[in-house]
């Protein structure tokens, strides 16, 4: 079967009613294929995201979907006094058997959600407003999954955001050098050992086990057109239980510099203290009443520590020839990995101030 008919047989298998009319990829994720899908009822358009799960790396689709399932569902309960409740949560669209998702005949998992009309995401942040809105969003996140009845949630990637078996792996890559490109990243290989001594140090804090987000990345939460409101928070794949500050973290690495993650002109590259604040107090309007005085304290150092452990990430991928995350381009992970490199620099030259600040927000 050609790929866009799969992709149509796949978007037949939900319950929508209507006729099928067309399909386009979407979005610039680097993980999940993801198809914006047109169906046409008594002559209404109406629209859904439809996404093929990669199996590659989640092993446990079924584990995972529980999850996404668990998590929306208590979202839902939660907002649903809110006005655009709808728009608030993702929505899972039952497919024709009554599952969450449906399996085709090559094995692949699919799912399919409602789309959220009137709003987008960015790949890179354009105002403080925005950077506000997208922290006070995922603040409430981890806010209302505070409350998520038990069992714990599964680990649909053990150990995602464990910086020292990150940094052991980078060091098996460099060692095993499969696609003969270690020599080509020797000042990366120096920046990366020069800083090895940071990466225990969220796990060594003794911090509370939450649900987190853990992809607090810019372009995982839909900013209403009209308003410019965090309306919601997308990409569950790895909605699990972790730690505050990694959902932080990942803002301080996304939201904070003007360019997009894989530029490959560094001296666009910055931290923004201005984007830097307004994600602290959009952060600490939802989260500031639970979180703990160690999660705080921690908060403006989670962003280099996240951004480290990206920039190792990227850079084990391109050292074992480009397997995890998708590429465009030549390069595309050592350029991604350059970014990240380029922003730490740039946080460490800024660290004291921003301590200060969280100081004096946080208190
Ligand atoms: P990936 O895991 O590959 O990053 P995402 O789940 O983030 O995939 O989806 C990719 C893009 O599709 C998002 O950045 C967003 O622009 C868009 N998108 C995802 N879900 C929806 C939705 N329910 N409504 C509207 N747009 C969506
Ligand atoms: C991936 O799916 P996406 O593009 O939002 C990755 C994140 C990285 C991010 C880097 C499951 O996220 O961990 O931070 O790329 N997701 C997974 O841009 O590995
Ligand atoms: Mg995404």
């Amino acid at each position: 079967m050609s790929k866009e008919s799969s992709v149509a047989a796949a978007a037949r298998q939900f319950e929508i009613d209507g006729e099928f009319t067309e399909v386009q990829p979407y979005g610039s994720g680097h993980i999940n294929d993801t198809y914006k899908v047109h169906f046409r009822e008594g002559g209404a358009p109406h629209r859904y995201i439809l996404q093929r799960i990669n199996r590659n790396i989640f092993k446990r689709p079924v584990a995972l979907m529980e999850n996404i399932q668990r998590v929306t569902t208590h979202l839902a309960a939660q907002v649903a006094n809110e006005p655009d409740s709808i728009r608030r949560v993702l929505r899972l669209i039952p497919a024709r058997d009554g599952l969450a998702w449906h399996v085709d005949e090559e094995g692949n998992y699919w799912r399919t959600y409602r789309f959220i009309e009137n709003a987008r995401t960015y790949d890179a942040v354009e105002s403080t407003e925005q950077a506000f809105q997208a922290a006070r969003a995922f603040g409430r996140f981890q806010q209302l999954l505070a409350t998520l009845p038990a069992p714990r949630l599964h680990d649909t990637i053990p150990d995602f955001h464990h910086a020292p078996k990150r940094f052991k792996a980078l060091e098996d890559a460099i060692a095993a050098d499969v696609a003969g490109r270690a020599i080509l990243v020797k000042p990366e290989i120096d920046f990366v050992l020069a800083r090895r001594s940071i990466t225990g140090v969220l796990l060594e804090a003794n911090l509370p086990e939450r649900v987190t987000h853990n992809d607090t990345k810019f372009n995982n939460v839909l900013l209403d057109d009209a308003t410019g409101e965090g309306i919601c928070v997308i990409d569950l794949d790895t909605v699990m239980p972790g730690l505050a500050p990694y959902d932080f973290g990942d803002m301080v690495r996304t939201t904070t510099s003007p360019a997009m993650e894989d530029e490959q002109d560094l001296s666009k590259v910055t931290m923004q203290f201005p984007m830097f604040e307004a994600l602290v107090r959009g952060y600490l309007s939802t989260a500031g009443g639970f979180l703990t005085k160690a999660e705080k304290d921690l908060l403006a150092f989670s962003g280099k520590l996240i951004t480290f452990e990206l920039g190792i990430r990227f850079m084990t991928d391109y050292l074992a020839g480009d397997t995890y995350f998708k590429i465009h381009r030549e390069g595309h992970n050592l350029d991604r990995c350059r970014t990240q490199f380029k922003l730490i620099e740039s946080i460490e030259q800024q660290e004291e101030k921003m301590e200060q600040l969280v100081e004096s927000l946080a208190s």
